[in-house]
């Protein structure tokens, strides 16, 4: 699987619900990489940017007014198939049918407020990605542990 970057994103209601640690743990666990981490409370223009592909669905008005009303934790995280691992870690966008074991399965109970966003291809990785990093943000390291989690890269 070739080596990708995603980008997470603790919602409003994972900040207020105290879960931020918790999804950053996850992913920490499973062995994928921080490159880049920042709380902000999205502008409109930014999150009608971020959500583009909804702007014609009944819910988006509802979705801008969520995900602008308090600080979200925008974050890349980095690894072989990281987009697909992440996506998967969430489980799906309707919390009500999410698995235990996803963060929304775990956590949550309603598409309208379903914790966390991923990234849900290489072109929306990379879109996301830039709309709330510069490219200098994302840091290059490696970490030791990296050689009992992941092929050699
Ligand atoms: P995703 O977050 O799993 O990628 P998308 O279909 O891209 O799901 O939808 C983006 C976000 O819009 C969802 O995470 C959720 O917050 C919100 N959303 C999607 N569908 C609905 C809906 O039917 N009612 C309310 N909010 C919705
Ligand atoms: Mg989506």
């Amino acid at each position: 699987m070739g080596w990708q970057q995603t980008f997470v994103m603790v919602k409003p209601d994972g900040v207020q619900r105290g879960l931020v640690g918790e999804v950053i743990s996850r992913f920490e666990r499973r062995g994928l990489r921080l490159v880049a981490l920042r709380m902000v409370v999205m502008e409109r223009d930014l999150a009608r940017r971020h959500y583009g592909a909804h702007q014609d669905k009944a819910f988006f008005p509802d979705l801008l007014e969520y995900i602008t009303s308090a600080p979200v934790v925008a974050m890349v995280w980095e690894g072989p198939g990281a987009i697909g691992l992440a996506r998967a870690m969430l489980g799906p966008t309707d919390a009500s049918q999410a698995p235990g074991g996803t963060l929304r399965g775990d956590y949550c109970m309603d598409i309208g407020f379903n914790l966390v966003h991923a990234s849900d291809g290489s072109e929306a990785a990379s879109r996301e990605i830039a709309l709330f990093f510069q490219p200098e943000e994302l840091c290059s390291y490696r970490r030791d542990l990296e050689k009992w989690v992941m092929p050699r890269t």
